[in-house]
């Protein structure tokens, strides 16, 4: 059977199941094949899990839209985020030249990258949109290196899922991704920003886009970046900290 019509039969496997049976005989379903998201155990979880599985069936390997340059927002809107921490602000005064990206986890070649490391490795530019959970977006043209291009050299072990990555930030706020974004052409580091440098208020020194899901899956200040197989054992084992405070883990768009 082709790859599309085994999705096709899977995903219309689970809306008939979650129509006639109920979404928890779905998550059942979904189970089998793999594809059930880290936080499909809370109140909203079997709603999770069909929104995960069909989408992963349905688009892994579509591109979020991208646009002409004449679409670029004339005044993108930069979110607030936490206060900078004393740490952030020394890194900032230096120009951020000793700002370090770990990686660790399983891989081959555990690294310390600086930010310059990774503007020499291989870069793309993109055009697409920010959209945040609460109704707003913008259009700017980053600049990076494709996420897949650091891992790549990482050497991820056969059986990683998933990748957790970390900012520097007060709070700490930490997500992660499945191997589909992780691996997706459009995930980039991304250290510019309509041909400069990525400016702070926008996540630099460094900023992980995520343009396949929501703006808070984009996060700014990325200090670490951990290959695992399994979420247990990070925050509550929900994937991120955005379930931990009623967020969806996987937020595709
Ligand atoms: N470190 C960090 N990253 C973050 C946030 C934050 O508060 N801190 N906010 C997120 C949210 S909710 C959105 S919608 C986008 C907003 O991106 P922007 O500031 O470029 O508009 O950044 C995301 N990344
Ligand atoms: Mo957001």
């Amino acid at each position: 059977m082709s790859q599309m019509s085994r999705r096709r039969l899977i995903t219309t496997g689970l809306a008939a199941v979650a129509g006639a049976s109920g979404l928890a005989v779905a998550a059942r379903v979904a189970r089998r094949y793999g594809l059930v998201p880290p936080d499909h155990g809370g109140l909203y979880g079997p709603g999770e899990t069909l929104t995960y599985a069909a989408q992963r069936l349905l688009t892994t390997h579509s591109l979020a839209r991208e646009f002409p340059r004449s679409m670029i927002s004339k005044a993108p809107f930069a979110n607030e985020a936490d206060p900078p921490t004393d740490e952030f602000k020394r890194h900032q005064a230096s120009g951020f030249r000793e700002w370090r990206l770990v990686v660790d986890g399983m891989v081959d070649h555990p690294l310390s990258l600086s930010v310059s490391d990774i503007r020499s490795m291989a870069f793309l530019n993109q055009i697409t949109e920010v959209v945040c959970e609460e109704g707003w977006s913008y259009v700017a043209e980053w600049i990076g290196t494709p996420l897949s291009e650091v891992l790549n050299e990482a050497g991820l072990h056969p059986q990683v899922r998933y990748i957790v990555y970390r900012s520097m930030e007060k709070m700490g706020w930490w997500e992660s991704i499945d191997m589909a974004d992780a691996l997706h052409p459009q995930t980039f580091l991304t250290w510019g920003m309509n041909d400069g440098d990525l400016p702070v208020g926008f996540g630099g020194p460094l900023r992980l886009r995520v343009p396949r899901q929501l703006g808070y899956k984009s996060l700014k200040y990325i200090v670490h970046l951990t290959a695992t197989d399994s979420m247990k054992g990070f925050g509550k084992g929900l994937g991120s900290a955005s379930p931990e405070s009623g967020y969806a883990w996987y937020a595709g768009i």
